[in-house]
């Protein structure tokens, strides 16, 4: 079998420009020192209202961080970039499709949150209660989620665009009392009308008592006396000055449903202590976010990405971050490079799924406009197939801006395993634990295996921004906390772990393929497939056989252009061999148009296999339309 050989790329030295990046080493040699010093000095960059009285208590399986300590998330994001210099540093740059756009400065996000807070008070939510956000990507999204933290309130956010059985669910899982929505999203030159899904979530949803609406289109839709209310009004009549509650360090910020790729989601709860200082730490030393950055997360603040990297983590290092609502092909394939030249963005961090989609686009899109102000790519959500990685780094970064691959989960709440800024980048590789993470390759009883097996990667010891719960589900949790002999956390994810200690996520082990008594990763056969100059995307699932007990079935789409054949499939099937090898070759390939995905972009490979299978595909709440 022959393997192609490795590419390293070594950064391109001009990474160096910035002040905030950091020596691996030297990081790591100062966590694995004195952990508790390490997050100290990090959290001590913060403000808090009352010091804590540990860093860390572990008592497996349950982690409390900062123990005793009082702080409020927003008097972070906020206050500490107002009373100081940033009083009238841009916070948000919003563009929205027709070329619409607004800007909040911190002054004005602060005042907002204020006012939106004093509103939600006067709706008597008060401290630990609930509520749920269903909004499309704008900036009332964040001002209502910075105002549930400013009292003290728990968010949880739901993509708009779930239906409502998937809104329901999520309401009533959580106890919302109050939900706070829109009457529309604005989608490729459209409106989705919110308010009816809206209506039907709330059949049987006895907790809530109000809901907010945001009434953007006119004329403006009615009212229900009483129990609907018009966001703009509210606002305008709250008080101006809102307290920041001093919540304590284990206190609930948020709960967020996981993206379901391999079962039904679950409510992933954070802290408010730990979860403020692990998006801090990563969002300055993975992400390096600095003073005259323009910061672009593609994510939607529905996901976990987009509220650690598209919102909390970018304010609380005060940051500029750029939010948009235009998706990536309307009105052209070039609306998003066009968008980081207008804004001049440096840091752009998105998903394989978009990469992937790009590069069938063509690079003549990306050509078209001057990209120079990158200076940092970052990838999440997927394995980063080398193919994809070859064409962002060249096409978007120009041979010079640094990738980050960084894998971690919804239950991680921060970056774990990724590439920092200056280390050699292997593409196919995500790179090796960050500092302050314990992370490593293990057999199934937990114990460590040679470089370039196949094993799952485990979590050792707790980290600052580890969920705190599964709501209402201690079971659940503890599932977590129990890989193996040893007790690990377990991400249920396989990888390979190379000589150097660089991780290669292989996808994840409920998606597992056992052909003939071997393990095969969803994503080597997929990113197998993507190599071949014909493949913008691929999913492989496993498929019961009489006599192999699986058969790899894989599923491609076409780039751009290139027509369907047996001969094709014929080629396809022999690129995988000579890849790989004979077991990992896909018995049966079909040819599609599109792939069943997350909202967040994920490949469903169980929806791929039950539909194979004429099965129930379970939870589908989270599937992209
Ligand atoms: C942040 C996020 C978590 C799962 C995770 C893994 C997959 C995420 C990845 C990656 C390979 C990466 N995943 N990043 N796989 N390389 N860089 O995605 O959270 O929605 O909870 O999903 O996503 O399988 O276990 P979440």
């Amino acid at each position: 079998m022959h393997k192609p050989e490795q590419k390293v790329y070594y950064p391109d030295p001009c990474y160096r420009d910035s002040a905030l990046i950091h020596d691996y080493n030297e990081l790591y040699y100062e966590f694995e020192k004195d952990p508790d010093a390490f997050w100290r000095r990090i959290a001590s960059d913060l403000l808090w209202f009352k010091q804590w009285n540990n860093v860390k208590v572990w008592n497996h399986p349950y982690a409390s961080w900062f123990t005793g300590a009082e702080l409020n998330i927003t008097y972070n994001c906020l206050e500490r970039h107002v009373n100081n210099d940033r009083r009238n540093k841009v916070a948000i740059f919003w563009a929205g499709e027709n070329g619409r756009e607004r800007i909040f400065t911190y002054y004005q996000l602060y005042k907002d949150v204020m006012r939106m807070g004093n509103a939600l008070k006067s709706l008597g939510v008060q401290k630990g209660d609930r509520v749920c956000i269903y909004l499309p990507g704008i900036p009332e999204l964040v001002v209502s989620m910075l105002a549930c933290a400013r009292i003290g309130a728990v968010h949880t956010v739901v993509f708009a665009g779930y239906g409502a059985k998937a809104l329901n669910e999520r309401i009533t899982g959580a106890g919302a009392k109050i939900v706070i929505t829109a009457d529309a999203s604005v989608r490729r030159g459209g409106s989705i009308p919110l308010k009816p899904i809206v209506e039907e979530a709330l059949i049987n949803a006895p907790t809530v008592e109000r809901v907010i609406i945001l009434r953007t289109q006119e004329p403006k839709v009615g009212l229900l006396d009483e129990f609907e209310l018009d966001y703009e009004e509210l606002i305008a009549q709250a008080d101006r000055y809102c307290e920041p509650v001093h919540v304590n360090s284990e206190d609930p910020l948020f709960i967020l449903y996981t993206s379901g790729t391999t079962g039904a989601p679950k409510g992933i709860v954070h802290a408010a202590g730990g979860y403020m200082v692990g998006a801090y730490y990563t969002t300055k030393y993975v992400l390096t976010l600095r003073e005259n950055d323009v910061y672009w997360c593609t994510a939607d603040p529905g996901w976990i990405t987009g509220h650690t990297y598209g919102i909390y983590g970018p304010l609380l290092v005060g940051g500029t971050i750029f939010l948009s609502e235009y998706t990536p092909d309307y009105p052209d394939a070039g609306i998003w490079w066009k968008l980081i030249e207008d804004y001049g963005v440096t840091i752009f961090y998105t998903a394989p799924t978009a990469i992937r989609m790009f590069m069938r686009m063509g690079e003549e899109w990306p050509d078209k406009y001057d990209l120079s102000s990158l200076r940092l790519l970052g990838s999440v959500g997927e394995p980063l197939n080398p193919e994809a990685f070859e064409w962002f780094y060249k096409h978007i970064g120009k041979n010079k801006c640094p990738i980050l691959d960084t894998w971690w989960q919804t239950e991680t709440g921060m970056h774990m395993v990724t590439t920092m800024v200056g280390l050699p980048m292997k593409p196919g590789f995500a790179g090796k634990p960050i500092p302050g993470v314990i992370a490593t390759v293990v057999n199934e009883e937990g114990d460590p295996i040679p470089p370039g097996t196949t094993g799952y990667l485990a979590i050792k010891e707790p980290w600052p921004s580890m969920m705190k719960a599964v709501y209402q589900n201690d079971e659940r949790y503890r599932q977590y906390w129990s890989f193996g002999k040893y007790g690990y956390y377990s991400s249920n994810d396989l990888a390979v772990m190379d000589e150097d200690g660089y991780i290669m996520l292989l996808g994840r082990s409920d998606d597992i393929i056992i052909v003939a008594g071997h393990n095969v990763g969803t994503a080597e056969i997929e990113s197998a497939l993507v190599s071949h100059s014909a493949v913008a995307e691929a999913a492989a699932i496993g498929k019961p056989d009489p006599l192999k007990g699986n058969i790899i079935k894989a599923f491609v789409i076409l780039r751009n252009g290139v027509e369907p054949s047996q001969k094709l499939i014929h080629d396809l099937k022999y690129h995988v061999r000579i890849m790989l090898g004979p077991i990992s070759v896909p018995a049966e390939l079909d040819f599609v148009d599109s792939l069943p995905k997350t909202r967040s972009g994920k490949i469903m490979r169980r929806v791929l296999k039950a539909k194979e299978m004429g099965m129930d595909p379970g939870d589908i709440s989270t599937l992209d339309e």
